[in-house]
């Protein structure tokens, strides 16, 4: 696969709701998407999970935008490859700006997938043509509000809950979901809120049977979480501190984690993920398939990825309406009444591209051809 042209575009969508963490609200997405073509005029597309500002990882959509305009296309344009595992390689003399890369990155799985005339998930070595579903709740402004969002996504089939806690909005309200909702899959996530000190805000929820705690302490701080680890039952699920599999392979080594959460973007793409997956199926260690809010080409990677083998715990892809008035892909993504998301059977990203949705919500665009 020679890579002939890359397109770069900014779209802005507006979410269905706000969703607050303990990081910040967000009420409409500032998305980098990446398009590829190939020496065949076979485009494949990818997305840049980066956020609106530098609060989940240092990088945000400026910089994402800027180190792929000025460092990645250069690197990567014109170039020939012969798997679409060696893009990543291609963008090495550029340190971390992960989301960036996994963008071009997944950009050429796409293409190498419908080369090859295979639905991208089974091209990745995905074995499993359903994918189990939760959903990740935001904070909200009341416990009534929590509980009804709650009680709407069960309705809808979701196979377990994730709510977002920081500190103020944490045991208390996991005591009382338990009394709401005794037996549910029920899990939370604190992105990084919290310090050592606090945990016994955590010994406080051990007893809440939940199914995990997802990155409870700082993102740069393994140590800390291997000492949580031993101070609590409920396991620990690692999400921003897992950058690559060698930070999956050491916090294995250090009991910081029991469960990973595997994002896409956070890792640099699909060959990492294939790596960070191995490591953990081959050590035991469940994962599952977190989200970043994704458009439909972000989630529609979120699913191939979501079917290898080692994703054996609900994910947060969740179906495309919880976010857009109007995705950009069709048909957009829909949940099954249980709780499930059936892997496409067409060649590549298995979804159709909108352009003209794309073109409508484009703020600016940027092509690269050689
Ligand atoms: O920590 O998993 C997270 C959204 C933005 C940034 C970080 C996270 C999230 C989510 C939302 O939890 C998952 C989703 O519904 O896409
Ligand atoms: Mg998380």
């Amino acid at each position: 696969m020679k890579i002939k042209s890359i397109e770069m575009r900014e779209i802005n969508l507006r979410l269905v709701h706000v969703f607050e963490t303990s990081f910040g609200r967000t009420t409409e997405r500032r998305i980098l998407l990446v398009r590829v073509m190939d020496e065949d005029g076979t485009e494949g597309w990818g997305e840049c999970t980066a956020g609106e500002g530098p609060f989940y990882c240092e990088e945000w959509i400026e910089s994402a935008w800027a180190t792929t305009k000025t460092y990645l296309v250069p690197m990567t344009l014109g170039r020939e490859v012969e798997r679409a595992a060696q893009v990543f390689a291609l963008m090495k003399a550029v340190r971390g700006n992960r989301m960036a890369k996994a963008a071009i990155e997944t950009a050429c799985w796409d293409i190498e997938a419908q080369r090859a005339g295979v639905p991208l998930w089974q091209h990745l070595g995905g074995t499993q043509t359903e994918i189990a579903c939760g959903v990740s709740i935001g904070i909200q402004d009341s416990p009534a509000a929590l509980f009804a969002k709650i009680e709407k996504e069960l309705a809808a089939g979701y196979q377990r809950i994730k709510i977002k806690i920081k500190p103020g909005w944490d045991a208390g309200i996991v005591e009382q979901l338990r009394v709401r909702f005794a037996d549910i899959q029920l899990m939370v996530d604190a992105n990084s809120a919290y310090t050592l000190a606090d945990a016994p805000v955590f010994q406080a929820m051990d007893k809440h049977r939940l199914m995990m705690i997802e990155q409870p302490l700082a993102f740069d701080d393994m140590s800390d979480h291997a000492k949580l680890q031993r101070q609590i039952e409920t396991p620990i699920c690692l999400d921003e501190s897992i950058r690559s599999s060698d930070d999956a392979r050491k916090a294995i080594e250090m009991e910081a984690c029991r469960i990973v959460n595997i994002k896409l973007g956070r890792v640099g793409g699909h060959a990492e993920a294939q790596r960070v997956e191995r490591v953990c199926r081959e050590a035991g260690v469940p994962v599952w398939c977190g989200g970043m809010l994704e458009s439909g080409i972000g989630r529609a990677h979120n699913i191939a990825m979501a079917t290898l083998p080692g994703f054996t715990l609900p994910g947060d892809v969740s179906a495309s309406a919880r976010y857009w008035e109007e995705d950009i892909i069709d048909p957009e993504v829909t949940v099954t009444p249980r709780g499930s998301i059936n892997a496409p059977p067409t060649p590549g990203l298995g979804f159709k591209i909108r352009r003209e949705r794309i073109e409508a919500v484009t703020v600016r665009k940027e092509t690269y051809t050689v």
